[in-house]
């Protein structure tokens, strides 16, 4: 086993950024005597797996280098057929000696049958190395697996006297334009973005990807009694729109309104629905209310919070920050703290 190769794996997986959600990012070499003679990763959601690619680029002399060849590949091989056919089944045909992992796929369809399949074929399996940087670059796919819910970053921007608007909820523009173009880059890597009622009120946020190039994502306001104004920005059908309601059921043009039971904790209710809608990640982007339910309940992965030099002397109080410090640095004049729990 050498880190060395599946530190490269890792690396080539991270290509696949942004373009491969809801499955994971993969990276695979293949490796020979000490020398890479082939690599690959996942490049698009839909598209051939890591394995796949790495077996392409192999020549025709490095192909019959394989049954003495040892494959590096940052998850367990699949052994379903989804959208592409079993990597498991294709290592098996091409009589690759030996496979080493960071991690299990922890999606039910794999779950260590391709691990089985592997050694049943009596090709040698190791899984574990770098388990813990495997872990962290497919967090999302991890957490989406595994609790059944989408991975939660919260974010918010305070300032030094620790307000996040002014009196009456009147919104202040309290983190500087490098913290400000960072937030459009953060909606841009994750499937959706939410907002509570009274921000979608008073702040009237279109929620889209616009100082940086990227793709826009899935709106989400949580409006219990519909009682929010159809002009507003986040029902403009330029993207999808959820909006989280105890009235109704109904889709028009790009916003579905959902209904959930006012019974049952709200958000149980709402993390499972966009499961099962296959989102994987939410920025959620205030305001305080929200903020602060989804860290009362303990439903949240990351916290990202900006703090300002600016002093407000009253207003709306930020959150309450728990978990532990993971990052500061200094963006701007204002510093991004990075907690996890
Ligand atoms: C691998 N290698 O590079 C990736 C894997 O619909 P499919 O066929 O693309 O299957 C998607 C599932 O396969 C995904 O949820 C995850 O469990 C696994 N992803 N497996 O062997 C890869 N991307
Ligand atoms: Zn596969």
């Amino acid at each position: 086993m050498n880190e060395r190769f599946m530190l490269r794996a890792l690396e080539l997986a991270t290509l696949g950024r942004g373009s491969v959600s809801p499955n994971p990012m993969v990276g695979c070499v293949i490796e020979h005597e000490g020398r890479i003679i082939g690599e690959g990763w996942h490049q698009r959601y839909g598209e051939a797996h890591a394995e796949r690619n790495a077996v392409r680029s192999l020549s025709p002399e490095g192909e019959l280098l394989l049954p003495d060849s040892t494959l590096y590949v940052t998850l367990e091989p699949c052994s379903h057929f989804g959208k592409q056919p079993p990597c498991a089944d294709l290592l098996i045909e091409k009589r690759v000696k030996r496979v080493i992992c960071c991690n299990d796929d922890p999606n039910p369809l794999v779950a260590g049958q391709g691990f089985s399949k592997l050694r049943a074929a009596g090709i040698e399996v190791e899984t574990g190395l770098l388990a813990d940087q495997g872990r962290l670059l497919n967090a999302r796919f991890f957490t989406f697996m595994e609790k059944q819910r989408p991975y939660i970053v919260l974010k918010w921007a305070e300032t030094a006297d620790g307000f996040v608007a002014g009196a009456g909820g009147q919104p202040v523009q309290i983190s500087g334009p490098l913290s400000q173009r960072l937030v459009h880059r953060w909606r841009a890597e994750e499937d959706a973005i939410m907002v509570g009622t009274n921000t979608a009120r008073t702040d009237n946020p279109r929620l889209n990807v616009r100082l940086v190039p990227g793709r826009n994502p899935t709106r989400i306001v949580i409006d219990k009694q519909l009682a929010l104004s159809a002009d507003l920005n986040l029902f403009d059908n330029t993207q999808p729109t959820l909006g989280y309601n105890f009235i109704k059921h109904e889709t028009v043009g790009q916003t579905s309104y959902i209904q959930l039971s006012p019974d049952k904790p709200f958000l149980p209710q709402l993390l499972t629905d966009l499961f099962e809608r296959r989102i994987q990640s939410v920025l959620v982007e205030g305001g305080t209310a929200l903020l602060q339910s989804f860290i009362n309940a303990g439903l949240w992965d990351e916290m990202r919070v900006f703090r300002s030099p600016m002093l407000l002397n009253g207003g709306v109080k930020a959150p309450v920050v728990t978990g532990k410090l993971a990052n500061r640095e200094q963006i701007g004049d204002d510093e991004l703290s990075i907690y996890r729990p």
